[in-house]
C-alpha cells in the first residue's frame, strides 16, 4: 500500500470509529455528509494529486453558525436568560439607588428650605441691628457735641438751669450767662416744653419781654408772642414799678397759667435753651 492509499484508509476508519464527541459537537449532519462524500471525491482526486487532508482541515475550522444549529441556540437561549437576569438585578439596584438618592434630595431639600428661613431671618435680624446701631451712633454724637455736664434734655433741646438759689441774676444778667454758655434764654414753642419747664418746680427767667414797646411782647430771638400761659390776671405791668418788662414762670401756680411778668431787676434763678 503506497503512502496516498494508506491515508484514504485511516481517514475511513476516522469515519467509522468511535465518534469523537468534543469533534463531533462541532459539526451537524448536513456537514458530516460532506466530509463522507469529501472522502469518496478524495479518492478520485488523488490521481490528481491531492490530498483530502487539506480539505478535512478547511471543513474542521469552519465556523458552525449555520441555519438549525440547535445547540447554538440553546446558548443564545441560556446567554439571554442569563442576561435577563443580570439586566433585572441591575434595575433593581437602580430603582434602589434611586430612591435613597430621591430620600437624599428631599432631605436637603427640606434642610434648604431651614437653611433659607435661617438666613432670612439673621438678614432681618442683621438690618435692624444696623437701625439700632445707626441711631445708637447717633446719640452718642448728639452727647458728645451738646451734653456738657449741668445740661439736660428735653424733646429736641438741651436746658440749663442755674440750681443755686444764692447765685441769682437779674433778667439782663441771666441772658447773659445763658449766650456765653452757646444758648439764650428759654423760648417755649408748645405746651409740652412749658410743663416741662413748670415741673423744674423754681422760679425762672424765660425769654419774654415787651421793653421794647409796652404790652409788645417778643422772644429773645425777635419773634412775636402767639401762645402765652399767663395767670390770671397777667400780665398786669403792676405795682411796685408800674414798669414790668421781664417774663418768669411761677411754681405755686397751674403748668399751663405760670406766667408773670415783673421787673426786670429783680433777683431770679433761669434757665438756658440750646436747639438742635
Ligand atoms: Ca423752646
Ligand atoms: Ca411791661
Ligand atoms: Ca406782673
Amino acid at each position: 500500500m503506497d503512502r496516498k492509499h494508506s491515508k484514504l484508509l485511516e481517514m475511513s476508519e476516522d469515519i467509522y470509529a468511535e465518534p469523537d464527541m468534543t469533534k463531533k459537537v462541532k459539526f451537524n449532519r448536513g456537514e458530516m455528509k460532506e466530509r463522507i462524500v469529501d472522502i469518496y471525491v478524495s479518492a478520485d482526486t488523488l490521481r490528481d494529486g491531492e490530498t483530502s487532508t487539506k480539505r478535512e482541515e478547511t471543513a474542521d475550522t469552519a465556523p458552525n453558525n449555520g441555519p438549525g444549529d440547535q445547540h447554538s441556540d440553546r446558548n443564545v437561549s441560556k446567554n439571554s436568560s442569563a442576561e435577563r437576569d443580570q439586566l433585572e438585578t441591575k434595575y433593581n439596584n437602580l430603582t434602589k439607588e434611586k430612591d435613597q438618592l430621591q430620600a437624599s434630595y428631599n432631605n436637603l431639600t427640606q434642610k434648604r428650605d431651614q437653611l433659607q428661613t435661617r438666613y432670612n431671618n439673621l438678614t432681618n435680624e442683621r438690618d435692624q441691628l444696623q437701625t439700632e446701631k445707626a441711631f445708637l451712633k447717633m446719640r452718642l454724637t448728639n452727647l458728645k457735641r451738646t451734653c456738657p455736664e449741668g445740661w439736660q434734655k428735653f424733646e429736641s433741646s438741651w436746658y440749663f438751669l442755674s440750681t443755686e438759689t444764692k447765685k441769682t441774676k437779674t433778667w439782663k444778667e441771666s441772658r447773659e450767662d445763658c449766650l456765653e454758655r452757646g444758648a439764650d434764654l428759654v423760648i417755649i414753642n408748645s405746651d409740652k416744653e412749658q410743663t416741662f419747664l413748670f415741673n423744674l418746680n423754681k422760679r425762672l427767667w424765660i425769654g419774654l419781654t415787651d421793653s421794647d414797646i409796652e404790652g409788645t411782647w417778643k422772644w429773645v430771638d425777635g419773634t412775636p408772642l402767639i401762645t402765652g400761659y399767663w395767670y390770671y390776671p397777667q400780665p398786669d405791668n403792676a405795682v411796685p414799678t408800674q414798669n414790668e418788662d421781664c417774663v418768669e414762670i411761677r411754681n405755686d401756680q397751674l403748668p399751663l397759667k405760670a406766667w408773670n411778668d415783673l421787673s426786670c431787676d429783680s433777683q431770679l434763678n433761669w434757665i438756658c435753651e440750646k436747639a438742635f
